[in-house]
């Protein structure tokens, strides 16, 4: 039954007050209390961590449920444009701690627990995290949730929940080794499941074209499968705002048993159909920038855009809108090429199922999306083979098919070449026959973005260059942006206490009033207290590698730290080959100039990428040795922490001094590691690559350590004939570092251990390493000069974090509702 009183009146009728939900330290004590008992049958004496923890979550989320329905209500009522944005992946992290600080509750509740002597960090500490996504384009999609909730902009966010996430990494002798990722184990208290939302997914078989009795022709799918797709919403609460949720989609079966199957007696074999198709949604594909034709990732893609599509035109036509508006309600937005199927879908859905003409139905589709790219790598642009996708979704190959001859056909008009035809062609002809899900996007999007100014301007000259000469006002970039109350507010409250002290908590909601912090950047008593905040967590940080690793490292030293995904590209090895330089240099007795260092890595490697595995074993082989090195030691450490994920990422963060971003030129589309490092006051050492353009644009040069090759110069070298042999010859330092690689000192003399990458290196080196490693070395020698002048350093650091305020993903999603969708936000009166 619709109610259309105010939410407060609403409660007050069904005898919930307020109170009930009460933000003070008495309110948060009895309801935890009562959770415990109540919900989880326990009381104070008899409890396990997970039940406390679960306790305090169940808590804090009935509090964020009275304000998400809130939102809820009032976007309902008034009706109005919305976003919806679909992402295979998201990495929210933990929750607990985030909702605390939006609902502005962090004291009440820490004060609630300690009169129940109860501490509120251990508390947080117990929480896992949903680990839905593989690096930064699942991270970004949930700092997009994070900022779309705070500026109250009518959305959702529709993605998969999958039952195992990106795997957990542990180190054995050395080697990265996967487990599987149980997330839901001790259960998920932040989800609400939705039985009565969901929807059946067709797979397979074959259709049948006929004309019907009024002349029009019609499309009939006769599918071999079908599975049902579950709603399970997450809300995700903004900073003193309302909310919006995430809704990830779970495969079941259609009917739990076969029951013909079942009749006849083998009940086993009726459960085996239920379990295949909840396959569809059990695991996530651990490969970053590498795509392979998997049949699985195909389903799973289509699966939740079906799913999807679905549920947003239950929601659109429920209150008596017209289909044929669907593109004035909704803004789709499609976070990579993963969920691009759904320009064939939202087709197929308006003409085959809802009786719309194919040219009105194209003209919506063609408003409807928005289409967003996050990578040049050739090897990361999907395509899927058209064998597979006529196999899995025979209807839609035949809409792409039918999209791409009318497409081609506007082209020759044009008066295109049949070269320029064959290489804009939806279908790749050459080798196998695939369709190119990136030109599917495109043609089907009103708008493309690239993810900073670089990547952008190389996405239109080079990737998709022929489409932008095509249609120059389809393309426009959005640079990333991070969610700064996450990971500064959050993760560094020293930090944020001392920046709120000295300008306020304006920077909460608006980052660009950093900037007040610049008349501080040389004051001596701030700078002071800008180190002790830094040194502390440094210090914690030390606790947590000992725990991890055993490794004792020493918080004075400089924390010099890359992490992220494990890929060439990204050139970790680089990191590593400078840090046997300096080990070489101390064995040599010349340790004048060096700053004593910590250096950390962290991140995943895809379960199946050699080389990135075999970068893990050298940074291991490399700890290991200089660890255990008494003359070493002293100066320099290694530590590879295992397991990266955005928990430890908000530990890592506030404890760097220096951040590496060192990516070979044209490589990185963005990066958002590089803001949220410089965001705790780290400096950057890094290339001219993705958002560092952009970072260096606003700290200034004078503050940021920038090295190597330009994209420009990059193919320069490539155009001549790069050699990396000939740095080898001519270059004694990278002779001898390289040769130490197959000498047998490293992994207890194991002499063949790295030979794959010293021959990559030599003979390929495809990310041209050695043509920049002398201006690496060059300018970490001015890293420990400036290191030296502590003064120096903390009036970077200090500069660094208050002219960084446009990388909030505040600004980018205000961004993308300015340039793309068109949306405002809804003011809700409470
Ligand atoms: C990343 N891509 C970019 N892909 O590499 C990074 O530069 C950018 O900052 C970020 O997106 C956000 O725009 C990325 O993380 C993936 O993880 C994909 C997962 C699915 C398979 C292909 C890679």
């Amino acid at each position: 039954k619709k109610h259309n009183r105010s939410i407060e009146s609403y409660f007050e009728s069904i005898g919930a007050g307020a109170s009930d939900v009460g933000l003070s330290k008495e309110d948060i004590k009895k309801a935890f209390l009562h959770k415990l008992f109540y919900h989880l049958g326990r009381v104070p004496a008899l409890t396990t961590p997970n039940d406390l923890y679960t306790a305090m979550a169940l808590t804090i989320r009935d509090r964020a449920l009275r304000k998400f329905v809130r939102s809820i209500e009032e976007f309902t009522q008034q009706d109005a444009r919305g976003v919806a944005y679909l992402s295979a992946e998201y990495l929210p992290g933990p929750h607990l701690g985030n909702n605390l600080l939006n609902l502005h509750i962090v004291e009440e509740t820490k004060e609630a627990l300690a009169e129940l002597d109860l501490d509120l960090d251990e508390i947080l500490d117990q929480e896992g995290e949903p680990g839905l996504g593989n690096g930064g384009l699942g991270r970004l999609a949930s700092c997009f949730m994070d900022s779309l909730a705070t500026l109250g902009i009518p959305s959702i966010g529709y993605g998969i929940r999958y039952e195992f996430g990106i795997f957990k990494q542990e180190i054995k002798e050395g080697w990265q080794m996967e487990t599987t990722d149980k997330w839901l184990h001790s259960g998920n208290p932040w989800e609400i499941v939705r039985p009565e939302i969901s929807y059946v997914v067709k797979f397979g078989g074959r259709t049948e074209h006929r004309t019907n009795g009024q002349n029009r022709y019609e499309v009939d799918w006769l599918p071999d499968s079908e599975i049902k797709g579950t709603a399970y919403d997450t809300p995700i609460l903004g900073y003193q705002s309302n909310g919006i949720i995430m809704r990830l989609w779970k495969a079941e079966a259609v009917e739990s048993f076969d029951f013909s199957v079942y009749n006849i007696g083998d009940y086993y074999r009726a459960v085996e159909k239920k379990l295949r198709s909840e396959n569809i949604t059990k695991v996530l594909y651990p490969n970053d920038e590498n795509l392979s034709g998997k049949e699985l990732r195909l389903k799973q893609q289509y699966f939740f855009v079906s799913c999807s599509l679905q549920d947003m035109i239950r929601l659109h036509t429920m209150q008596g809108r017209k289909l044929k508006k669907f593109h004035e309600k909704f803004a789709i937005q499609l976070n990579d090429t993963h969920p691009s199927i759904a320009v064939a879908e939202l087709m197929r859905l308006l003409v085959d199922e809802h009786e719309i003409e194919w040219d009105e139905a194209w003209d919506i589709t063609r408003q409807t999306f928005a289409y967003t790219n996050h990578t040049l790598l050739p090897e990361a642009l999907e395509k899927w083979t058209v064998s597979l996708l006529g196999r899995i979704l025979p209807r839609h190959l035949e809409i792409i098919y039918e999209i791409n001859s009318r497409f081609l056909e506007e082209l020759r008009d044009k008066g295109y070449s049949g070269d320029q035809i064959a290489r804009m062609s939806l279908i790749d002809e050459q080798g196998e026959p695939s369709v190119r899900m990136a030109h599917l996007a495109t043609v089907g999007s009103f708008k493309v973005n690239g993810v900073s100014e670089l990547h952008s301007r190389l996405l239109k000259s080079q990737v998709l260059n022929d489409f932008a000469d095509l249609w120059p006002g389809k393309f426009t970039n959005v640079t990333n942006g991070v969610a700064h109350r996450r990971f500064v507010a959050v993760s560094n409250p020293g930090l944020a206490n001392l920046i709120s002290e000295k300008i306020g908590f304006g920077w909460l909601t608006n980052l660009s009033s950093l900037s007040e912090l610049e008349k501080f950047a040389k004051d001596e008593k701030f700078q002071q207290r800008w180190r002790d905040v830094k040194l502390q967590n440094k210090t914690a940080l030390t606790r947590f590698i000992e725990e991890q690793t055993g490794v004792k490292v020493d918080p004075d030293m400089l924390f010099d730290v890359q992490v992220k995904r494990i890929h060439e590209y990204k050139r970790q090895h680089l990191m590593v080959l400078h840090i046997i330089d300096l080990y070489l240099r101390i064995k040599d007795g010349k340790t004048e100039n060096i700053a004593p260092s910590t250096f950390i890595f962290a991140g995943k490697a895809a379960p199946g990428y050699f080389l990135a595995k075999l970068i893990i074993r050298l940074i291991t082989a490399v700890a290991d040795l200089v660890n255990d090195d008494e003359e070493v030691n002293k100066l320099i450490k290694v530590v590879f922490l295992p397991n990266f994920n955005v928990k430890q990422a908000q530990r890592v963060y506030p404890a760097a001094d220096l951040s590496e971003q060192i990516s070979m030129a044209g490589k990185e589309a963005s990066g958002t590691g590089n803001m949220k490092f410089a965001l705790n006051g780290a400096l950057t050492i890094g290339t001219l690559d993705g958002a560092n353009v952009e970072i260096r644009e606003e700290v200034g040069d004078e503050n940021f350590f920038l090295f190597g090759q330009t994209t420009e110069e990059i193919q320069q070298t490539r155009r001549e004939g790069y050699r990396p042999y000939q740095y080898y010859e001519e270059n004694e330092k990278i002779k001898r570092v390289l040769d130490f690689l197959v000498s047998g000192e490293l992994a207890n003399g194991d002499k063949d251990l790295f030979k794959p990458l010293y021959h990559n290196l030599l003979q390929q080196d495809p990310y041209q390493l050695l043509k920049d490693f002398d201006s690496y070395c060059a300018k970490k020698e001015e890293v420990f000069k400036v290191w030296n002048d502590q003064e120096e350093w903390t009036k970077k650091s200090i500069l660094n974090v208050a002219r960084m305020g446009k990388f909030s993903s505040d600004r980018s999603i205000q961004d993308y509702c300015d340039r793309i969708w068109q949306v405002k936000p809804v003011k809700i009166q409470e």
